[in-house]
Order: structure tokens, then sequence, then C-alpha cells
């Protein structure tokens, strides 16, 4: 191999590890896969038409706060963060989804001044970013095309 093909090698590797480490920053790839399903896009679009806007995203996530808030007082601590498996939190969300929301790793993600509560500010601030990230075209609603999409690596 010569020097030129080894130099564009390791650029193009890279850039691909700084995106896989992007979207890793905002969410896990457990997270991104489980998240982004047909499933649960239809969770979220609560009027049905096919598109989540930023009213319904906000919507859903502050339930999901809500739900995971089990003493009431606007902050999720570890263990609330971990306790996806209520009966009222069953409803909110696929399996899978709220298997990968209880990781820790994501409390931490959220957790913007970490010092382990995410509160609610923090959350939907959170879910805010992740709403940008999935709406591609910028037009403040995520589509099924954008709500499924691979983010790492493209
Ligand atoms: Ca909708
Ligand atoms: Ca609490
Ligand atoms: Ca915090």
């Amino acid at each position: 191999m010569n020097m030129k093909l080894n130099l564009g090698l390791a650029v193009l590797l890279g850039v691909v590890t700084m995106h896989v480490a992007q979207a890793a920053e905002l969410f896990t790839g457990g997270y991104a896969r489980e998240f982004q399903t047909m499933g649960m896009m239809k969770i979220l679009d609560a009027d049905g038409n096919h598109m989540v806007t930023e009213a319904e995203f906000n919507q859903y996530h502050t339930a999901v706060f809500n739900g995971l808030d089990r003493n009431q007082d606007g902050r999720l601590d570890q263990s609330e963060w971990t306790g996806t498996q209520s009966e009222k939190m069953a409803t909110l969300g696929t399996g899978g989804y709220l298997r990968e929301l209880s990781n820790l790793a994501m409390m931490d993600a959220a957790d913007a001044n970490q010092d382990h509560v995410v509160t609610k500010e923090e959350f939907l601030k959170f879910q805010g970013k992740v709403f940008v990230k999935l709406d591609r075209k910028a037009d403040k609603q995520i589509d099924a095309q954008e709500f499924v999409a691979k983010l790492v690596g493209s």
C-alpha cells in the first residue's frame, strides 16, 4: 500500500470515528435502535398524520418524564430513571425502548450539569436536541423517513 492511500484511509477512518462519537454523545446505539422504529413513531404521532411535530415530541417526553417521576418532584434520581418497569410506563413505549431509556448512560447524556439528577428542564432540553438531530430537513416536523434514519456514520 502506498503512502497516499494509507493517508486517505486514515482520514476516512478519522471521519467515520468522529461521526460515531458525535452520535454517541447524544444517545446510545441501543437507544437509537429501539426509539427509531415505526412502532415508536406511531406512539409519538398523537394525531396520526404521519408527522411528529415538535409539540408532539415534547408532549410525549413530558409524559415519559412524569411517568418516571414517581414522587412527582420534577426531578429524576437514579432509581427513578432505571424504574421504567412500572405499569404506567408500559403504556408509554415499547419494551425495548423503555429498557434502553433506563440505561444509566442515557441518564448521563440527559444530565447536563452532571449532578446525577435529571430535572424536567434537562430532560426536555435533551429531547429537544434529539428532535433537531432527527429533523434533518429542519422543517420542525419529523416524517417517517427522518424518524427511522440511521444517524451513526451518515
Ligand atoms: Ca402528528
Ligand atoms: Ca423524582
Ligand atoms: Ca442534572
